[in-house]
C-alpha cells in the first residue's frame, strides 16, 4: 500500500484488501481476494458475516510484502519488491438466510474467477463457505489437496442439528463429494474436546493425516510433517485456515475458541512450507468482529493472509 492508496482509503472510507485495485467482474488476473459475508452455518457465537470488513480494515497501511523469516545471511536483493498483482473482487453477495443459496453464490463467484486462471483467497465468513470454494476449484481441476488448519476436525454429520451443512461439517462433505483427495489432505492444530470419536475415525479411515499442536511441536516428527505437507502439493492444492487454530490469546474473536492452540508465528511457519508448492485457492475463515478482541484478531488474520500471498 503506497501513500496514494492510503490517501484514497482515507478520502473514500473504502479499504480494499491490502490496498489492491478493486475489480468486481472476473477477469484473467493472477489472483483475487473475495469476501464471503455469511455466518448462517455457525452454531453458537455468530458474527463472522462481518469478517470481510474487519479483515480489509486491518490491512489499512500494511506493507504488501512479508519480511523474510530471517535477515541474517539473507539477501534482500535490493530495494525493489515484486508487485502483488492481485485484485480485490469485493464481497460475494451471499443471502443471509439460506445455506444452499450462500454455498451456490460462493461456488459461482469462485468458479467465475478460477475458470479464467485466477487464484482465489476467500475471506470468511463461517467455515462452511469453504465447501462452495472447493466445489468451484474441483470442478475445474478435479480432486484437490487440502492443507487444513483448525482446532476442530469439521467432519461432523450435522445429524444432531438436523442438517448436513454447518460450519463443522464441510470437510466430511468435501470428501464425500470427491472435492478433495483425502490422501492429499492434512489437518493441523486439531484439539477441540470431542463428543465421540466418530469424526476423527472417519477422517483417519479416509486417509487424512491429523496433527495436534503437540504433535506439531515434536522435533522427532518434523520430517513426517514436512512429508505430509508436501503431499498436499502433489495435486492442485487448497489451503483453508480456520482462525480458531490459533490460541485464543492470539485470536479470541472466533465462534469456537479452543485453548492450547498455535501461535501466530507457528501458523506463519507452517504456511511457509507450502510456499514453493503453490495453491489454487485459499481461505481465512471464522473471524467474528462482533466478539471481544476483534481488532487484535483481525490483525493476526491479516498477517496470515500476507504470509499466504508472499
Ligand atoms: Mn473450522
Amino acid at each position: 500500500m503506497d501513500s496514494e492508496d492510503l490517501l484514497m482509503a482515507l478520502r473514500t472510507g473504502v479499504t480494499p484488501f491490502l490496498g489492491l485495485p478493486q475489480q468486481l467482474e472476473p477477469s484473467a488476473v493472477p489472483g483475487v481476494v473475495l469476501g464471503a459475508p455469511f455466518d448462517g452455518g455457525v452454531l453458537n457465537r455468530p458474527g463472522a458475516r462481518l469478517g470481510p470488513w474487519a479483515l480489509r480494515a486491518a490491512t489499512l497501511g500494511l506493507g504488501r510484502a512479508a519480511m523474510p523469516f530471517r535477515l541474517q545471511g539473507h539477501d534482500l536483493g535490493g530495494r525493489t519488491l515484486a508487485a502483488l498483482d492481485w485484485v480485490d473482487g469485493g464481497n460475494i453477495p451471499t443471502r443471509p438466510f439460506s445455506i444452499p443459496d450462500a454455498l451456490d453464490a460462493v461456488e459461482a463467484a469462485v468458479h467465475g474467477w478460477s475458470s479464467l486462471g485466477a487464484r482465489t483467497l476467500l475471506l470468511g465468513g463461517d467455515h462452511l463457505m469453504t465447501l462452495g470454494a472447493l466445489r468451484a476449484h474441483s470442478r475445474i481441476r478435479g480432486p484437490l489437496g487440502l492443507l487444513h488448519l483448525d482446532a476442530h476436525p469439521d467432519a461432523g454429520t450435522g445429524e444432531a442439528w438436523g442438517t448436513g451443512h454447518h460450519h463443522g461439517t464441510w470437510l466430511r462433505s468435501a470428501i464425500q463429494e470427491g472435492l478433495v483427495d483425502p490422501r492429499h489432505t492434512v489437518t493441523l492444530g486439531v484439539r477441540a474436546p470431542r463428543f465421540d470419536s466418530e469424526e476423527i475415525v472417519f477422517l483417519l479411515n479416509a486417509g487424512v493425516r491429523l496433527w495436534t499442536p503437540l504433535d506439531l511441536k515434536d522435533p522427532r516428527l518434523l520430517s513426517q510433517l514436512q512429508g505430509d505437507i508436501a503431499r498436499v502439493g502433489q495435486v492442485p492444492a487448497y489451503v483453508s485456515v480456520d482462525l480458531d487454530v490459533l490460541d485464543p490469546a492470539f485470536c479470541p474473536a472466533v465462534a469456537e475458541p479452543v485453548p492450547g492452540g498455535l501461535s501466530a508465528l507457528d501458523v506463519f511457519t507452517l504456511l511457509a512450507c507450502l510456499r514453493n508448492v503453490g495453491w489454487v485457492g485459499a481461505d481465512i475463515m471464522e473471524l467474528a468482529p462482533t466478539l471481544p478482541g476483534a481488532d487484535d484478531s483481525a490483525r493476526v488474520a491479516a498477517h496470515i493472509a500476507l504470509q499466504l500471498l508472499s
